[in-house]
């Protein structure tokens, strides 16, 4: 999915990633790069342009963090522009009180209506409604046993009518589905080569005759700009609440994605990534910016880490450990800022590459916490401050004074100097090597290689 882009992305911000200064050149630089790259994925000349007015003001306005480093903080700005620019709002569908809520799915020919409406069938069911379908697309024979069978498949009742009204169809078969028992109804339309009148207004009659909570257009990404003209033309006659993009599992270069809302003002509220049926999802703008810059999700790392860490504090640490100190009230002060922040485990696991090194981490409970706050408070003010002091029978006296063994002490020792490491790189900004961040230079991997790495980190 948007590999050329997320590549291109990348090395423009790989250079910037590494920096611990950023300069006016540095900046203009990856800010041509990020242009290019954009234009090259096909987005939308205007959008590009606001796009990278408005990353450069945020990168520069944005206020210096401690924890990450000019040059993470521009990819950050990129993220978090990118995020905007997919739409920031909500992607959830409306359901009316009342039931049955209406789908609509309108769409060019071959944008993938039929197979959505299956899988957007299968969603729902999942999320425990009761969907049916109806078979409104009349201008194909072929079209509603083909809807008929998807329906089989994941059995979800299918309305059909021999006949040549789709209006009648979508009236009849939204009472009679309604009358069975769904809760929410999906038509199926016909689609055209192209925009034209008659589609239009087809689409219009069979939308006054449904009233659906959610008009829906179907949008085939691999079409790229044209897809978002094709919204534009659907725009001023129906108007829609918001896009499925189809075929993003396809080399879609990612304009479509990009500029959608920001041109038509709707959002992209599903994605459909592949032939089966259960390949839909719903759209989360944010997710999409992390896989196109193949971040993982160091950024909820870091967006937490924000959240949790007061200032001063960090500040203080942040001197000692420059300075080659961290002791055991360090331990026990950024041990508890790390639990402010979330499990352990859990923010180990946000770390790609990290989970495995620290996977005995990863259950570190309440009582355990408790232990290790035992030994340390069972320590001589020196011992903490100077843990290299702990010899053999202080160890035996710290296990016998805090109720543990001389194991638990010896790797509460190990976890000390750990934990150092890992804390010494953060506080400069270095955070843990990532798989799929911009590479440097001189490790330039194989087309190949880089690709069998990036989709380890996707999900
Ligand atoms: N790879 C891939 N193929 C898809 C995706 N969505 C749909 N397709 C394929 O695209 C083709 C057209 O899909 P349909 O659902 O029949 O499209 P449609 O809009 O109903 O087409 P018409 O009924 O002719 O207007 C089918 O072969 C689908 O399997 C997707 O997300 N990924
Ligand atoms: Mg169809």
């Amino acid at each position: 999915m948007f590999d050329a882009l997320s590549d291109r992305l990348q090395s423009a911000l790989g250079d910037l990633r590494g920096r611990g200064k950023l300069d006016e050149e540095a900046i203009s630089r990856a800010m041509r790069e990020i242009r290019l790259a954009l234009l090259e994925a096909d987005v939308n000349f205007e959008v590009v342009k606001d796009f990278v007015a408005q990353v450069r003001e945020r990168a520069l306005g944005q206020e210096v963090l401690k924890s990450i480093t000019p040059g993470q903080q521009v990819v950050k700005a990129v993220h978090e522009e990118l995020t905007e620019l997919m739409g920031a709002g909500s992607s959830k569908l409306v359901f009316t009180g009342r039931p049955p809520t209406v789908i609509l799915l309108a769409g060019l020919q071959g944008s993938g209506k039929t197979t959505a409406a299956a899988k957007l069938a299968l969603l729902l069911r999942k999320e425990g409604r009761t969907p049916a379908l109806v078979a409104a697309d009349l201008q194909r024979p072929a079209a509603i046993d083909q809807l008929e069978q998807l329906g089989r498949q994941i059995q979800v009742p299918v309305y059909r009518e021999d006949g040549s009204d789709p209006v009648r169809v979508v009236r009849n078969g939204i009472e009679r589905l309604a009358a069975d028992g769904a809760d929410t109804v999906i038509l199926d339309t016909a689609g055209r080569l192209h925009v034209d009148e008659e589609l239009m207004e087809e689409l219009e009659r069979v939308r006054d005759a449904s009233k659906p909570a959610n008009v829906l257009l179907v949008l085939d990404a691999m079409t790229g700009q044209e897809a978002v003209n094709v919204a534009l033309a659907f725009q001023e006659r129906v108007a829609f609440d918001g896009v499925v993009l189809t075929k993003l599992d396809g080399d879609a270069r990612g304009g479509a994605a990009l500029s959608v809302k920001a041109v038509t003002g709707r959002p992209i509220k599903l994605i459909s990534v592949g032939e089966k049926v259960d390949q839909l999802e719903y759209f989360h703008p944010d997710r999409m910016a992390s896989r196109i810059l193949g971040m993982g999700d160091v950024l909820t790392l870091i967006e937490r880490a924000e959240q949790a860490v007061e200032e001063d504090e960090q500040k203080e640490l942040e001197a000692r450990m420059l300075k080659g100190q961290f002791s055991f009230d360090d331990f026990l002060k950024s041990y508890r800022m790390i639990r402010r922040m979330g499990s352990i485990g859990g923010l180990v696991k946000l770390i790609p590459g990290l989970g495995k090194q620290l996977e005995g981490l990863d259950d570190i409970d309440e009582k355990q916490f408790a232990r290790v706050e035992a030994i340390i408070l069972s320590m001589t003010p020196e011992e903490r401050s100077l843990p290299k002091v702990i010899d053999g029978s202080r160890r035996q006296r710290i296990a016998g004074g805090s109720g543990t063994s001389v194991e638990e002490v010896n790797r509460l020792l190990e976890g000390r100097k750990e934990m150092e490491k890992l804390m010494k790189g953060i506080s400069r900004g270095k955070l843990p090597e990532l798989p799929g961040a911009p590479k440097q230079p001189q490790r330039k991997a194989t087309k190949s290689n880089k690709r069998k790495k990036r989709s380890k980190t996707r999900r």
